[in-house]
């Protein structure tokens, strides 16, 4: 099952200018960052709320790390914008294969490394009318050490 929108992904030019856009004109603020180089990507997470699943719901400002990357292809050619969409799921295998055997579809095999130690993978955006589709499941929170 699909419980939340887990994140917006924002495609950006300059990561710390956007990130300071959001921060003066809503006064969303920086909840994690991180760079993740298999995707080519530097990004800031902007907690929204939480959501009655145990998650929350973000606002994922990307910049591209490198030319070749896929957000750095789709900023050439579309400028600053809504990239992609998330829902979060407590199982993205069993989502993947579910969503698969419908016919759209899953670019990646096995979940890859997401934001937060996330597992994710995609779903193409020409079998999503039109939008670039990610699962999520979000790593569990560690409990306390006594
Ligand atoms: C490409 N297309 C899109 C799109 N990207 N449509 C809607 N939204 C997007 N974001 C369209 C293009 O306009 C094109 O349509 C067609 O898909 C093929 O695109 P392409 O430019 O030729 O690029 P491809 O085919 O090499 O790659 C597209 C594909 C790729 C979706 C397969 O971007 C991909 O693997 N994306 C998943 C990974 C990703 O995006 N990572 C960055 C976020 P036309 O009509 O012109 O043929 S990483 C992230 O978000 C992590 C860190 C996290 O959440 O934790």
């Amino acid at each position: 099952m699909l419980t939340r929108i887990d994140h917006i992904g924002i495609a950006c030019f300059d990561l710390d200018r956007t990130v300071e856009f959001y921060r003066a004109t809503y006064g969303f603020e920086v909840f994690h960052s991180e760079v993740n180089e298999e995707q080519g990507v530097r990004e800031a997470m902007l907690k929204i709320n939480d959501t009655s699943d145990g998650g929350a719901s973000y606002l994922q400002l990307l910049e591209p790390t490198r030319p070749d990357s896929t957000v750095a292809k789709w900023l050439d050619k579309n400028g600053e914008g809504v990239h992609h969409i998330a829902f979060g799921t407590a199982d993205v295998d069993a989502e993947a294969a579910g969503i698969g055997e419908k016919g759209v579809r899953v670019l990646y095999e096995e979940p890859r490394r997401g934001s937060m130690g996330s597992r994710i993978t995609f779903l193409h955006p020409k079998d999503c009318h039109g939008v670039l589709t990610e699962l999520v499941t979000s790593a569990p929170v560690e409990s306390p050490e006594h």
